[in-house]
């Protein structure tokens, strides 16, 4: 096995709490197994870039971080990533902001990165960039000499061409992907929109899995994100998770709960979410008094002014919703802007009998995986998944939905609630199978695989 070297925007180093998410968690295995390094922004800013890397080592786990300046948090991160790709990923061209200085930014921070990363690399080391924030980083680090197998994994959507190409110098950026030897997706969707972008915008050709374009050629495959399914499920039998279990079934009483739990973002449909709730309040009057949605959205982004205009929709809406159906001892919508541990948070998703997961669009969404491993597998819930997350591709025994239809999304909710034990244990068993077996480990070293076995000629 040859060192492997993680690049994402953010390093996430082990905390003593093992309060990390999932993908933190393979990640760290994989370096620690391999003694390889994680790079990326330290999340600090500095008054001017300097280039110095601090160094870390936690628990087995090395890694590498580099400050940067505001302008460079406000043009690359701020900007680029998150009001350009963020948006048009996410299929919502009309609100993704094509500023030039955004785009200079980015290619200015990803250069500053691959400038201290070059260095570090050794001959036989596999490389392994994430997410959007760094696309053309495999071909900077080729002009530096970089001959290293590089493989890239997308964690968002990819957009079809006829939105693409609403991107200044798109073709710049995905020529600039023809510096990595693979590229990953979450679905066969988005790499049919990768595949057709190259075949139509860049004149390329494919065969198999490769695609060629001026004789550049690269690996374009599916490979799904999982959960850490095992420790996902441990941590349902914590204290923790006990006490959390102990209080909502004290203030559930005979209330039957449905849980929502997205970072407060726009591509989550958390606004369509609550209309789709408050419309199976006004056609079912009968479930007044019998359902409350529990939804949990801790703020995310809030330097990003299209963050702050969803959260103050919601706070709109909840409150509207509320005020127009709550009674002196009900409440419809209990809406939560904070974040939660690992261990509350299966409490909160085996306490509800329907879990409503609806977004948009979402390249993976992985709360409908962990909503599933925290289920009782003697009464377990109902998931309501939007089609237009990436999970539905894999969980095609939730009732899958169109979020943007409010009475779609009201009668499935409604079919979820009436749903009979047999059913919804037949349909929890092959989810939970496939939520097993695809775990995250199973990703990632599915992924580190294809990356080290592709053959490249460079
Ligand atoms: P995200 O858009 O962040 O990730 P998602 O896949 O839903 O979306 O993951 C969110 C994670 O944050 C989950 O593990 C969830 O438990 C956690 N989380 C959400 N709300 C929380 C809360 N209130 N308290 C604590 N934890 C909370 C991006 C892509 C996704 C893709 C992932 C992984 O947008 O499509 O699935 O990366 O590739």
């Amino acid at each position: 096995m040859s060192r492997l070297i993680v690049v994402s925007n953010r390093v996430s180093m082990p905390s003593p709490d093992g309060s990390q998410g999932g993908l933190a968690v393979a990640l760290q295995a994989a370096l620690r197994e391999s003694g390889g390094l994680w790079f990326g922004w330290s999340g600090r800013e500095v008054e001017q870039f300097n280039g110095s890397v601090s160094f870390e080592e936690v628990d087995g786990v090395r890694s590498a971080v580099v400050d940067l300046e505001p302008q460079d948090v406000e043009e690359y991160y701020n900007g680029f990533a998150n009001r350009t790709l963020w948006p048009l990923f996410h299929y919502r061209i009309d609100i993704a902001k094509y500023n030039r200085s955004f785009g200079s930014g980015y290619e200015r921070v990803n250069k500053r990165f691959a400038e201290p990363l070059h260095v570090m690399i050794e001959p036989d080391d596999t490389i392994w960039i994430n997410d959007y924030h760094l696309i053309p980083m495999a071909s900077l680090l080729r002009e530096h000499g970089i001959k290293n197998k590089i493989g890239f994994f997308l964690h968002t959507p990819w957009p079809p061409t006829r939105l693409l190409v609403s991107l200044p110098h798109h073709e710049r950026l995905v020529r600039s992907m023809f510096g990595y030897d693979v590229v990953g997706f979450q679905t066969g969707e988005w790499l049919e929109s990768f595949r057709h972008y190259c075949e139509n915008e860049l004149g390329g050709t494919v065969e198999g899995d490769y695609i060629t374009v001026d004789g550049q050629r690269l690996r374009a495959v599916v490979c799904p994100i999982g959960i850490d399914f095992k420790n996902f499920v441990e941590s349902g039998e914590t204290e923790l998770a006990h006490q959390l279990s102990e209080r909502m079934r004290v203030s559930l009483r005979q209330l039957t709960m449905i849980v929502g739990v997205d970072r407060l973002d726009y591509s989550k449909g958390l606004q369509e979410r609550l209309v789709s709730f408050e419309h199976m309040l006004s056609a079912h009057p009968e479930l007044h008094r019998s359902v409350v949605l529990v939804q949990v959205a801790p703020p995310s982004r809030g330097e990003v002014e299209q963050y702050r205009h969803v959260r103050e929709e919601l706070n709109e809406l909840a409150g509207r919703i509320n005020g127009m159906f709550a009674e002196v001892d009900w409440t419809p919508i209990r809406y939560v802007n904070r974040g939660y541990r690992r261990e509350e948070l299966t409490a909160l998703y085996r306490a509800a009998r329907v879990g409503l997961v609806t977004p948009l669009r979402d390249g993976m969404n992985l709360v409908a995986k962990e909503y599933i491993a925290a289920q009782d597998p003697e009464d377990p819930g109902v998931l309501v998944l939007s089609r237009f997350a990436g999970a539905a591709a894999q969980m095609s025994d939730a009732l899958l939905v169109n979020p943007y239809a409010p009475e779609e999304v009201a009668d499935a909710i409604q079919r979820a609630l009436k749903m009979p034990l047999s059913e919804r244990k037949a349909r929890f068993k092959t989810l939970r199978d496939g939520v097993e077996r695809e775990d995250v480990h199973w990703w990632r070293e599915k992924f580190v695989k294809m990356i080290e076995e592709t053959e490249t000629v460079r």
